[in-house]
């Protein structure tokens, strides 16, 4: 496979512009040690995306992109009181975007139709969307791991086109290991993300090169590079692990 990793931090609701400051500090630092050969990205409450932005560009540090956890499905401005639009987040130097995270469906009611619609207001602004797609335990333990997934992953490509997506990744996190401390084994990574490969082919197997398949879900610098060295994984989309600029960077360096 030809695609560089793409390691991208996701910081939830946490963190504080203190926080996005030192961190763009800490990680310059390490990076200008030794740039890893990965691509790294950090999405931040978008709150702290302005700060994060001024920090890393006072380090000099270009090469981390950063970006946004959630956007909303409203293109343009207008009366949508809370909302923040992939516009923007451009103007606040977003390059990339969380979308359809499994927080967001769980617990804020996102389904397959919005994250359409978010993935098609992020393309508009040429921000690269990292879709999130995973499973639950029940799902896994009934064998419907593939069938939810690609379920998942086709009303995607189905709804906006690979070519929205180009640039940026699916994002392959199984519910039971996000925030467990476990990862899934490199048994239970492999396949779905050979799976959710053979899907992009599918749908267009030239723009398919351009979108890469990432792994997150308890991602950390001791299973970083068994599961990075995967032949179908393009990457890790990390929580936990990225509020500290340290072990961030320990797993962007297991990259290739
Ligand atoms: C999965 C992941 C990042 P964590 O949600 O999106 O979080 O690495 O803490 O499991």
């Amino acid at each position: 496979k030809g695609r560089s990793s793409l390691v991208v931090g996701n910081w939830k609701m946490n963190g504080s512009l203190a926080l996005a400051e030192n961190w763009a500090k800490e990680f310059a630092a390490l990076w200008r040690q030794a740039a890893p050969a990965a691509e790294a990205g950090l999405c931040v409450p978008s709150v702290f995306l302005d700060r994060l932005v001024r920090s890393l560009r006072a380090e000099g540090l270009e090469a981390v992109e950063p970006g946004a956890e959630d956007v909303s499905v409203r293109e343009g401005s207008g009366a949508f009181t809370g909302e923040v639009s992939a516009s923007m987040l451009r103007d606040a130097g977003a390059r990339l975007c969380i979308v359809g995270h499994s927080e967001r469906r769980t617990l804020f009611g996102e389904s397959n139709a919005s994250v359409v619609l978010k993935v098609k207001a992020l393309a508009a602004q040429g921000i690269r969307p990292i879709v999130c797609v995973g499973e639950t335990r029940e799902e896994r333990e009934a064998g419907r791991t593939s069938e939810v997934i690609l379920a998942q992953v086709r009303a995607v490509l189905g709804g906006c086109g690979i070519e929205s997506l180009a640039g940026g990744a699916f994002a392959y996190e199984p519910l039971w290991a996000i925030g467990s401390g476990a990862a899934a084994s490199l048994e239970q990574i492999e396949p779905v993300h050979a799976a959710i490969r053979a899907a992009l082919c599918e749908a267009d197997a030239g723009a398919s090169e351009k979108v890469r398949v990432l792994y997150g879900g308890s991602v950390k610098p001791a299973n970083a590079a068994a599961i990075l060295a995967l032949p179908h994984v393009d990457g890790a989309l990390v929580g936990g692990a990225s509020l500290k600029a340290e072990s961030f960077y320990g797993i962007c360096a297991c990259g290739r």
